[in-house]
């Protein structure tokens, strides 16, 4: 089925690209995965550093995050099925892409990497650096790093700068080491 998709004006990189000119680039980075893998929890903890309830996200949020010296302005998008396809309005200037899986939801996880080779393919985030989060490692049972690394085929990645870590947005672990890794090579010449 196709399905058609109007984006709007706001959800694509033209603000950063202006931002760019008054001193202190924001590097844009959005938050991608299915419905109900962690993304906006994951966006608080980065921002403010604690849990927050959420809901389902229909839209957007976006909040910018300051990590050591660098500022990032990060979108987190809903991942629900029937938005997924809103995903690519916000692709353009992307300097990197948090791709969140729930390390619970094994049914799913084809679903995932679907999703993730699809977004890979666009022109537009050719340049972009990915950062897999293996999320809920809290819960136990999970599946491994190397299960979700095989899972979504990560190996098989060409031309791509890439790292995954394992993550518990609740508990707060994995995350400073997933943002260290992401703020050096975002530094890196491309
Ligand atoms: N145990 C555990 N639960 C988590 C973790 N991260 C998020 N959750 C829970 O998972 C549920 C969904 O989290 P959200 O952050 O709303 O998920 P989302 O990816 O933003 O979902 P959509 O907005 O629908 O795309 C919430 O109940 C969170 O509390 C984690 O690391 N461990
Ligand atoms: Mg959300």
């Amino acid at each position: 089925m196709f399905i058609s998709v109007t984006c709007s004006l706001f959800s694509g990189g033209f603000l950063s690209y202006f931002s760019g000119f008054f001193g202190n680039k924001e590097r844009r980075i959005l938050i991608l995965g299915l419905d109900g893998a962690g993304k906006t929890t994951i966006l608080y903890r980065l921002q403010v550093g604690e849990v927050v309830t959420t809901i389902p996200t229909i839209g957007f949020n976006v909040e910018t995050v300051a990590y050591k010296n660098l500022k990032f302005q990060v979108w987190d998008l809903g991942g629900q099925t029937s938005i997924r396809p809103y995903w690519r309005c916000y692709y353009s200037n992307t300097d990197a892409i948090i791709y969140v899986v729930d390390s619970m939801d094994r049914d799913r996880i084809g679903i995932s990497k679907q999703e993730l080779v699809s977004m890979l393919e666009e022109d537009e985030l050719k340049k972009a650096i990915l950062v897999v989060f293996a999320n809920k490692q809290d819960i136990e049972g999970a599946m491994t790093v190397s299960e979700v690394t095989s899972a979504l085929g990560l190996t098989a990645l060409k031309n791509r700068k890439y790292q995954i870590f394992k993550t518990s947005a609740i508990k707060g672990e994995g995350l400073d080491e997933a943002m260290e890794w992401l703020s050096n090579t975002v530094l890196q010449p491309k």
